[in-house]
């Protein structure tokens, strides 16, 4: 400690001024000062959460760095210094915090990084752990670096292979041919964020899509739960949304349309379509089907298409597009019609045509709609273009000019006519059910989750595939006898899980990363791992050679902080009931239907299965808006516009870096870079340490300045908890302003103990040197952080009294006394209220309110 020497570090402050100017504060040494403390509170272990505390107990969890060579982005220092203003302010207020932190390892960009340059992923990580863990320890965070995780370490895999292992058991995971994109240069399977402009992000080649075999999640299973549950968390209103839309839920109808051909009245049968509609009320007005062109009704069809070569060439031109293309709305709607072929409306017996088009998605609803051109937007527009009829059912519009699409009153329904479209779509639906014609239905737009990667740098997938066992399970009557096969093996013939003591399964240390010639993962080039027993039957079997994806390691995090070194569970279940669930969730809104609702569906899994306590993870989700460049572009190397963390550190200290990012606009929006900024904070702190060195000289009380102090106590604290951390930063100014400039001579040690207590969670390391400069006595070990947090006292919070001039057309015609507070509203509202004012404007329009903050308002009105 003596390393430091207080003395000498106040010593080189200036003394007997009232203010420095921006930039001074690097007269003393802030560097010091921030490693002395930060050293200390290691030292003393400040910072440590401690499970079964008495205390109430507060888990604020940020989402831990994605590793990469850059390091520290100042995004991150964002929402880190955010939160890390909460968890002090907590501990202040008698919290038992958990705010940990660790990294999220896998993934491409240290794949490729060690296949460019041959340096193994294990030392790439090593290396960026070392380069983010100076550069957070260098802000001061207050983390519980005892908990640290890493989820590229064998011994927390083993945990996500686990959880996995677990999953395929319950029948919850399954193979499927999935479109994939791949490189053929490069002759690697791209995920879709490796695909710029259609191309190989690394080649530049054009991507083409295959068909390969995946493992699938069935998250879908969960939809319904991850839907509801969403009443039971606080998250932000636009987070719900967006989790709402993306699972979204559908109730309407299934409805089979049979199929007729040109020359027979009658229907063929056993063909027919099923469409889904959300809109039954409108079958009525159904002029033709829509069928996606991947619809198995084309290949299965007995009857002939008339024009089956140009139907050929639609299909094939559909393949090259991405779903994302096919659906976008204001794209332009194509296809053909199956020449000859029709299909009867249930209701009417009426044979419309039947086309596809690629607007139609294959995996929704059936992949085939009914048109209705009178009553959807889409399927106007594909009428028009093709001379399809359009037939209104729904009164209330002009169909003439376009769509009515809202619900209205049935016309030309039948026996429908006159209902209500809410009364139509329950009797229509029960009508289809009765005649067998359609079933009430429930469809999600949400999607099982891909869950293989053929890249090297991930978990491995705990499988291996048996051709014995394989056998066997095919054979029925072995598999009725045997009852040792799981939900996984039977719905995945061959493939079983390693067995749980042989956790985890490695990845296998290799001087090559490349992926193999056949897109599969680089793992399947190591036959020696590759080629294994089968734990089930002891014959010749093949290990998985995908791995999991990024998300992987990242879904179940926050359960690992809570217990990070034990090798017997994931945690312990006593643990988990202590910490569980999180107060305080952090992150970017892109995590809001990949992450976030990944980890929830493992989270209700393993709530499921007994190894959680809680059915939700997270109690509150927040969200921080991104830290734009100087131009107010994306920071990106390619613009050469990022900020380092670091320089900025250098130059003004951690906690000028930490009060800007929180100080430089509202938390959740996203904000430019702006310097100018920076200087405005570190003049702010150097008057605060101003404030401290220059001696008190109390010649009289005063009571504004006492009013003013608990207001500022009350603002911090309630910003604080909003997330507001810009106006508790701006709040805390305006209180230095005004104990440095109007109230020099009335200051009292009370009214700086205050200010440095709140303003503590903010710049910490500044706060604790000065809280020991003005109190001595106190040795390194009683840090401000085991202070008290302030409390205001309700009388006092009693906002300044002004006297508010109010004039007509200009001329002071009273005086009111008001809050200086007072909004223009309210002021309004105040002076329209006087008696003397009444007078004046009786019977006159008023023009205009022209309102000065805490001086005036002036009504204008005609003469
Ligand atoms: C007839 C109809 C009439 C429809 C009307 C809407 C308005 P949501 O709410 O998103 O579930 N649809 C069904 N399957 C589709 C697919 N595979 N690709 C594209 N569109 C599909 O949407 C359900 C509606 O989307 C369904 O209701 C169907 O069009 C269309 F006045 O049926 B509707
Ligand atoms: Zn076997």
């Amino acid at each position: 400690m003596d390393k430091y020497d207080h003395k000498a570090i106040k010593r080189k402050w200036p003394h007997g001024k009232t203010e420095l100017a921006a930039g001074q504060a690097r007269d003393y040494d802030y560097q010091a000062i921030e490693k002395k403390w930060q050293d200390v509170w290691d030292k003393y272990e400040l910072n440590k959460a401690r499970d079964f505390d008495k205390r109430p107990k507060f888990y604020i969890l940020i989402e831990f760095p994605y590793l990469s060579g850059d390091g520290l982005h100042v995004g991150h220092g964002r929402s880190y210094s955010a939160l890390d203003a909460i968890a002090r302010k907590k501990r202040m207020q008698g919290y038992n915090v958990l705010y940990p932190i660790g990294w999220d390892a896998f993934g491409l960009p240290t794949e490729n990084y060690a296949i460019k340059t041959g340096i193994h992923p294990i030392e790439i990580t090593k290396k960026n752990v070392e380069l983010f863990k100076r550069q957070l320890k260098s802000l001061g965070l207050s983390f519980d670096w005892s908990r640290e995780i890493n989820t590229s370490d064998p011994k927390y895999y083993k945990w996500t292979q686990w959880i996995f292992l677990k999953m395929f058991e319950k029948g919850l995971a399954y193979l499927a041919e999935i479109p994939i994109n791949w490189c053929p240069r490069c002759k690697i399977g791209l995920a879709n964020e490796e695909v710029i402009n259609d191309s190989c992000e690394r080649c530049g080649n054009e991507v083409e899509r295959r068909q390969q075999k995946q493992w699938m999640l069935k998250i879908t299973a969960y939809a319904d739960t991850l839907l509801k549950n969403l009443e039971t968390v606080d998250y932000l209103e636009k987070i719900k949304a967006q989790q709402i839309n993306w699972i979204g839920k559908s109730k309407g109808v299934t409805i089979r349309f049979e199929i007729a051909d040109n020359h027979q009245s009658s229907i063929i049968n056993h063909q027919f379509i099923k469409v889904f509609t959300t809109r039954v009320d409108t079958l009525f007005g159904v002029t033709a089907l829509v069928l996606a062109p991947e619809h198995k009704f084309i290949e299965n069809l007995e009857l002939k298409i008339e024009n089956w070569d140009k139907v050929q060439e639609y299909i094939k031109q559909s393949k090259k597009k991405s779903e994302f293309e096919r659906i976008e709305l204001e794209k332009e709607k194509t296809g053909v019609p199956l020449k000859g072929i029709y299909a009867i409306n249930p209701a009417n017996q009426e044979k419309i045509p039947v086309w596809i088009g690629d607007y139609v998605v294959a995996t929704y609803g059936g992949g085939a709609v009914m048109v209705v051109p009178a009553h959807d937007k889409r399927d106007y527009i594909f009428a028009k273009k093709y001379g399809l009829e359009i037939q209104e059912v729904i009164k209330g519009g002009d169909i003439s000019k376009q769509a009515y699409v809202d619900y209205g009153i049935l016309i030309n329904s039948g026996k429908f006519s006159g209902l209500t479209s809410e009364r139509a779509i329950t009797k229509i639906g029960k009508w289809l059910e009765r005649h067998k014609k359609g079933e009430q239905e429930v469809q999600y737009k949400l999607r099982d989750w891909v869950f293989s990667r053929q890249h090297y740098w991930g978990e491995p997938i705990p499988l291996v595939f048996c051709e014995n066992c394989a056998d066997r399970i095919k054979n029925y009557e072995l598999r009725s006898k045997n009852k040792k096969f799981n939900k996984g093996e039977l719905l995945n013939p061959g493939w079983t899980t390693v067995s749980e003591q042989d956790l985890p399964v490695e990845l296998p240390y290799v001087k090559s990363y490349k992926p193999a010639e056949t897109g599969e993962s680089p793992l399947a080039n190591i036959n020696k791992w590759v080629n294994t027993t089968c734990p089930k039957c002891g014959s010749k079997a093949k290990r998985e050679t995908d791995t999991m994806p990024n998300w992987a390691g990242s879904n179940w995090y926050f359960l690992r902080y809570i217990d990070p070194s034990n090798n017997k569970a994931l945690a312990d279940y006593k643990k988990l009931k202590y910490w569980l669930p999180v107060d305080l969730y952090n992150g970017g809104m892109e995590h809001t239907t990949l992450h976030l609702l990944y980890s929830r569906f493992w989270h209700k899994f393993l709530y499921d299965i007994g190894v959680v306590p809680t059915k939700e993870p997270y109690k509150k989700r927040r969200s921080h808006g991104m830290v734009l460049a100087e131009d107010g572009r994306k920071m990106s190397k390619s613009f050469g516009n990022v900020i380092n963390p670091d320089d900025i550190v250098k130059k003004y200290g951690a906690d000028v870096f930490r009060i800007y990012e929180m100080f430089m606009g509202p938390f959740d929006q996203a904000i430019a870079w702006n310097p100018k900024t920076i200087l405005g904070v570190d003049r702010f702190l150097n008057k605060v340490i101003s404030l401290v060195n220059y001696k008190l000289q109390i010649t009289k009380q005063n009571q504004e300045l006492e009013g003013l102090m608990h207001r500022t106590i009350k603002k911090v604290s309630n910003d604080l908890d909003n997330m507001k951390f810009n106006t508790a930063v701006a709040a805390l100014m305006e209180y230095t302003n005004a104990l440095t400039l109007e109230h020099e001579n009335m200051r009292t040690l009370e009214h700086i103990r205050t200010l440095l207590l709140l303003l503590a969670p903010f710049a910490p390391h500044i706060s604790e040197e000065l809280w020991h400069q003005i109190n001595p006595e106190l040795s390194e070990k009683q840090s401000i952080f085991n202070e008290k947090w302030p409390q205001y006292d309700k009388k006092l919070v009693k906002s300044k009294k002004i006297e508010l001039v109010v004039q007509i057309n200009g001329k002071v015609r009273d005086k009111v006394r008001a809050d200086a507070d007072i909004s223009e509203n309210q002021a309004e509202k105040l002076a329209l209220k006087q008696k003397k004012i009444q007078k004046y404007i009786k019977g006159k329009d008023i023009k205009k309110i022209i309102f000065v903050k805490e001086k005036l308002i002036n009504i204008v009105i005609d003469m």
